[in-house]
C-alpha cells in the first residue's frame, strides 16, 4: 500500500494518523501526502463540528495530548479551529465563509503528559468547498446603449457584465446571460442576441427603423449554475440611431466628439445644452446626453424643437480624460452659439486633446 492511499484511507475512518519515520526508509517524510480536509462553507452546525480525529500511535507507549497552531487556531482568525487535547478530535467552531477565506493550514501537535513532542508537527490543511450562496450581480441595474439604423445583423451594440463571488472553477460563479424580453417586440421579436458566456449584445436581425422603433427595451438575465441557479436582472435601453449627419433632419442640433490624440471617437463623455433666458444671464438646461461608442449622441435638439436665442454645449471633458487615465489642462469645454434659423440644421463637433481643443460650425 502506498502511503497515499494509506492515508486516504484513514481519511474515509475521519482519521489523520501522524506519519510514521524511519524504518529505514530514508526520505519517506517528503512522500507523505496529507490529503485537504473538506469543509462545506455556510455550515448551519450544530457546532463544534467534528472534521476529523488526529492520531498518534505513540498512544500505545504513553498517554498522548494534542493541540493545534496556526491560522484560525491560534492566531487570527483565533477559535475557529479547536482541537480536543485528550481524543484529538478537530472541530469548527462557526460556519466558513469561502468567499472571504478558502483555505486554512493548521499545524497539528502531540505531547506527551510531561510536554515533551512525540511526533513531529504535522500539517493540515483545511479547504473550504463552496457552496452556491452567492447570485450574480450585474454592474449596472440599467445599461445604455445605441445602434444605427439599419445595422447589419452581428453589429455588436454594447457589452455587459455581471459577477458572482462563488467559485468559478465550478459553476455556481459562472455566469449565464440571456435576453428576457423586448419591448417592442416590431418588427419582429429578437431583433438583438446575447452570447450566453461573454455578455456582448449584438444585431440578430435587419429591420432597425429609427422611425418605426426610436428605442427598444431589453430585460436581460445573468445567471448561474449553466443558467438555472441564482439570477439578477438588469435593463439595456437601446436607441435607433439616425446614421451620423446626413439623415438628421432640419431643424436638430447634433454634435459629435473626437480624441484627435487616439483619432477615435469619445465614448462616454457627458454633453449638456442649455439655453439663455434672455433678458437676462440665466441659463436654463434643456438635455443631458453621453457620446457612444462613435462620439455620437441622439439629437440634442428634435425638428421642430429649435427656437432662435443663444445655447451653449457644456462637455464634461475632464471627466473623459480621467477615464482614459490621463489629465486635462481644461476641466471642461463650453461652447456658445446662437441659433438665428431654427429651420436650419446645425452640427456642432468638438475635436480634444488634453491641451487643445476645436469646434466648427457644421450641419
Ligand atoms: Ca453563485
Ligand atoms: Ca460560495
Amino acid at each position: 500500500m502506498t502511503p497515499c492511499t494509506f492515508t486516504l484511507l484513514l481519511l474515509l475512518l475521519d482519521t489523520l494518523i501522524f506519519p510514521e519515520y524511519g524504518h529505514g526508509l530514508r526520505g519517506q517524510k517528503r512522500d507523505w501526502i496529507i490529503p485537504p480536509i473538506n469543509c462545506p462553507e455556510n455550515d448551519q452546525g450544530p457546532f463544534p463540528k467534528n472534521l476529523v480525529q488526529i492520531k498518534s500511535n505513540k498512544d500505545k507507549e504513553t498517554k498522548v495530548f494534542y493541540s493545534i497552531t496556526g491560522q484560525g487556531a491560534d492566531t487570527i482568525p483565533v477559535g475557529v479551529f479547536i482541537i480536543e487535547r485528550e481524543t484529538g478530535w478537530l472541530k469548527v467552531t462557526k460556519p466558513l465563509d469561502r468567499e472571504k477565506k478558502d483555505k486554512y493550514v493548521l499545524y497539528s501537535h502531540a505531547v506527551s503528559a510531561n510536554g515533551q513532542p512525540v511526533e513531529d508537527p504535522m500539517e493540515i490543511i483545511i479547504t473550504v468547498t463552496d457552496r452556491n450562496d452567492n447570485a450574480p450581480q450585474f454592474t449596472q441595474k440599467v445599461f445604455r446603449a445605441s445602434v444605427l439604423v439599419g445595422a447589419e445583423p452581428g453589429t455588436s451594440v454594447l457589452r455587459v457584465l455581471a459577477t458572482d463571488a462563488d467559485d468559478s472553477v465550478n459553476s455556481n460563479g459562472v455566469v449565464t446571460y440571456s435576453i428576457l424580453s423586448q419591448v417592442p417586440e416590431k418588427p419582429q421579436p429578437g431583433m438583438f442576441t446575447i452570447d450566453s458566456s461573454s455578455g456582448l449584445i449584438s444585431v440578430a436581425k435587419l429591420g432597425l427603423v429609427a422611425e418605426a422603433v426610436p428605442e427598444y427595451t431589453l430585460e436581460i438575465q445573468a445567471a448561474d449554475q449553466e443558467g438555472y441557479g441564482l439570477r439578477d436582472t438588469a435593463t439595456v435601453h437601446i436607441t435607433v440611431q439616425a446614421d451620423g449627419m446626413s439623415e438628421v433632419g432640419n431643424g436638430t442640433l447634433t454634435t459629435h466628439v473626437l480624441n484627435t490624440a487616439s483619432g477615435l471617437p469619445a465614448a462616454g463623455l457627458a454633453v449638456r445644452l442649455a439655453q439663455l433666458q434672455e433678458p437676462g444671464q440665466q441659463w436654463t438646461e434643456l438635455v443631458q446626453r453621453r457620446t457612444d461608442v462613435d462620439g455620437r449622441c441622439q439629437p440634442l435638439l428634435e425638428p421642430g424643437q429649435a427656437k432662435s436665442g443663444t445655447y451653449k454645449l457644456h462637455f464634461e471633458t475632464a471627466e473623459y480624460w480621467q477615464g482614459q487615465g490621463q489629465t486635462s489642462f481644461y476641466p471642461f469645454v463650453e461652447v456658445v452659439f446662437i441659433i438665428t434659423d431654427p429651420a436650419q440644421k446645425l452640427h456642432v463637433p468638438l475635436l480634444i486633446s488634453p491641451y487643445s481643443y476645436t469646434t466648427y460650425r457644421g450641419s
